[in-house]
């Protein structure tokens, strides 16, 4: 018999990829799909196109709906749970704090009490994050001081804390991934490095004009999605549940990325000026392609984010396989094919991320 697992979130970026990892695995995998007014299995679709459904199949729920995610658990029976779900973008949790806080800290706790109550063994797998570091300065490692910057982050807190009280009242077996940065073609189109590496390939097509960004001096700690989610599984496999950081241990910021970019895809970027009116020139042209705006910036920032990860090297034999400049390529190449192809009217999404596992 093969193992059952089941996903929340699994149309985001690391779902999509955790569950081609684990189908790979022979898993059988299910998902929880909530409700949207336009298709959002985009990330998944070639997976629902290839398998029959008791290999892979998903729901329609959402964390925040108690009903829904009871008779799914108790559907499925699976023998692992990933929870990844989340309103996971910084920013945006500024924006609609209650709803953020709700999905991050209140959903955990629903998924938690839906296994509880049904009183089901099955191994947790808790998506933390590094932006619950927020103030705490690097490196950062799994004794480090959570000092959250943002309703997200006191979200994951929250939703962390809670995992470790379910564990220690009710032995239910949780682990809790602090993963850092991890980017791929999937990413959300507003996170900073595919903000940038796509606003690279249409800058290069000519459909656009140039990049507005933020705080470019924020440092992040960025690894590759698919290299993250085999750390999330090796954590469901030990005889313990336990907390570990996943990390690279390379630090860079928004500007270094931005400049590797730029110089990947050809272009010799210098900058002029500062603060808000600092700007990434194309040396050759001087033409501006990078401007800062105010409307990217953030209340509060969480500053510096570099990881130490050597628990989870030890301990789960994990290592990052992919480093800071083969993700701008794997990225850049990617968009630029996506684009490019747009451009020509071929819809080729699932293709170019097909190719990118
Ligand atoms: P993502 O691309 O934003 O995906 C989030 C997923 O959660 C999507 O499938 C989304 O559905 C789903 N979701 C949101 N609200 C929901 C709700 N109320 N009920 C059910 N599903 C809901 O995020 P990701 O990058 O894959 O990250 C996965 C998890 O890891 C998140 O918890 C994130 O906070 C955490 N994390 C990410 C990183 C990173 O660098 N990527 C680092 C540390 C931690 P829709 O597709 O319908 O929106
Ligand atoms: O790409 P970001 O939006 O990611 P952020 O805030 O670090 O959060 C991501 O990583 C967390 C792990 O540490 C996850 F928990 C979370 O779910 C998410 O996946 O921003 C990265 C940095 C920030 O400092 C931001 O201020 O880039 C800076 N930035 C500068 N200009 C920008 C922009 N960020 C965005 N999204 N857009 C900009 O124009």
């Amino acid at each position: 018999m093969s193992k059952k697992a089941l996903i929340t979130g699994i149309t985001g970026q690391d779902g999509s990829y955790l569950a081609e990892f684990l189908l790979n695995k022979n898993y059988s995998v299910f998902g929880i799909v909530r409700r949207s007014s336009s298709f959002n299995t985009g990330r998944i679709d070639h997976l629902i196109e290839s398998y029959p459904l008791d290999k892979f199949d998903f729901y329609r729920g959402d964390v925040n709906d108690a009903n829904s995610l009871i008779e799914i658990v108790k559907r499925i029976e699976p023998d692992e749970i990933y929870h990844l779900a989340a309103q996971s973008h910084v920013k945006v949790s500024f924006e609609i704090p209650v709803f953020t806080f709700d999905t991050v800290a209140t959903g955990t706790l629903t998924l938690l009490e839906a296994v509880r109550s049904l009183g089901l063994r099955c191994k947790i797998y808790f998506a933390g994050s590094s932006e619950m570091f927020g103030s705490s300065p690097p490196p950062q490692n799994e004794d480090t001081p959570f000092k959250p910057r943002s309703p997200y982050a006191a979200g994951k807190v929250a939703a962390y804390q809670l995992c470790d009280i379910y564990r220690e009242a009710y032995a239910i077996w949780i682990a809790c991934g602090i993963l850092f940065n991890h980017e791929s073609p999937r990413r959300g189109e507003t996170f900073v490095t595919r903000k940038i590496t796509r606003a690279v390939a249409r800058i290069q097509l000519g459909i656009q004009d140039r990049l507005y960004l933020g705080n470019l001096n924020a440092r992040r700690d960025w690894g590759y999605a698919p290299d993250y989610v085999e750390a999330m599984w090796l954590m469901l496999q030990q005889h313990e549940p336990d907390h570990y950081v996943v990390a690279t241990g390379e630090t860079h910021s928004v500007r270094e990325f931005a400049e590797a970019v730029f110089r990947y895809a050809g272009f010799d970027l210098v900058w002029e000026g500062e603060g808000l009116t600092e700007k990434g020139v194309d040396a050759r042209t001087g033409k501006p392609l990078i401007e800062v705006h105010s409307s990217y910036f953030r209340p509060l920032e969480t500053e510096s984010l570099l990881g130490n990860a050597a628990k989870a090297r030890k301990r789960l034999g994990w290592e990052p396989k992919t480093g800071f400049e083969e993700l701008v390529k794997i990225m850049v190449d990617a968009d630029m094919k996506r684009e490019r192809m747009l451009l020509e009217g071929t819809k080729v999404f699932d293709e170019v991320w097909r190719t990118h596992i």
